[in-house]
């Protein structure tokens, strides 16, 4: 078992970060990159979605390192024992390009309750402070949830350009350097960015969600998840098929009924704010 240590638990619950965790060697780096590669050549039509979003149900190959007990073991570890997978998806920013992360906090869009809500960022190439790695507030989770505007600017990776709308004390960050097949584990309400890649090279990670089966979902959705350690006492989120191939059929259409109601949500309350 990789467990993590008491010191290590508490840690991760006072800063909202820990990091970095050798989880998946060179072969397993190349595979998921080849996956990425896979759902980055996919028709136009289902590539955001799949990019995006629950990426593990199109991918045996994913869902293989969504499971893994390296990350699953101190993702349980910090959600006090069980786990389901939640979500997973990319995030991409290639050599020497101006695409960035606006400051947020996650919990602000996702309308899950309690936080008890992590995500496992596995680096797919080097992520460094040239590359435009993850930047944290240490702490910033134990505190509200700030006001946030939609900006919708071009070359913002979020969705809708989400922006913590008042001023972040940039002297606290710190810099989430991780080599590829190392993970950083960030809670859901820590407040976060990512600068544009200035490197050579391209910038991927893969953001894996994770959430304690205690936890709800409160917007209008039939969510689903998937148990990946413990038990699922609740039953709050519907169980998803895991994948049986790389991009089949069968499986694209479960991912695009769940990602075509997810997005029908997001624009009508993009709308309203
Ligand atoms: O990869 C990045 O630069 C940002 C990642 C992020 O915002 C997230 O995983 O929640």
């Amino acid at each position: 078992m990789t467990t993590l240590s008491a010191a290590e638990i508490a840690r991760y619950h006072e800063d909202g970060i820990l990091f970095p965790f050798d989880v998946i060697g060179p072969a397993d780096v190349a595979a998921a990159n080849a996956a990425l590669a896979r759902l980055e050549a996919a028709p136009k039509e289902i590539r955001k979605g799949v990019l995006s979003s629950k990426s593990y149900l199109v991918s045996q190959t994913l869902y293989d390192i969504c499971t893994r007990p390296a990350i699953v073991d101190r993702v349980a570890d910090v959600l006090g024992g069980n786990a389901m997978l939640w979500s997973a998806g990319f995030f991409v920013k290639e050599a020497s390009t101006p695409h960035y992360v606006s400051w947020h906090q996650d919990l602000t869009y996702w309308g899950l309750t309690p936080e008890d809500v992590v995500t496992a960022w596995v680096a797919l190439t080097p992520s460094t402070v040239e590359s435009g790695c993850m930047r944290v507030i240490p702490g910033s989770h134990r505190g509200a949830i700030l006001p946030h505007s939609n900006t919708y600017a071009a070359t913002n990776l979020l969705s809708r350009g989400q922006e913590i709308a008042v001023a972040v004390d940039e002297a606290k960050a710190v810099d989430v350097v991780l080599a590829p097949g190392q993970m950083s584990l960030h809670h859901v309400k820590i407040a976060h960015n990512s600068e544009p890649n200035r490197a050579a090279h391209r910038r991927a990670g893969f953001a894996i969600r994770y959430i304690a089966p205690h936890v709800l979902q409160q917007r209008p959705i039939r969510d689903t998840a998937t148990l990946v350690r413990g038990v699922d006492r609740h039953g709050h989120f519907a169980v998803e098929p895991a994948p049986h191939g790389e991009l089949l059929e069968a499986d694209i259409e479960v991912h695009q009924r769940h990602w075509r109601e997810a997005q029908a949500l997001m624009q009508a309350e993009a709308a309203r704010t």
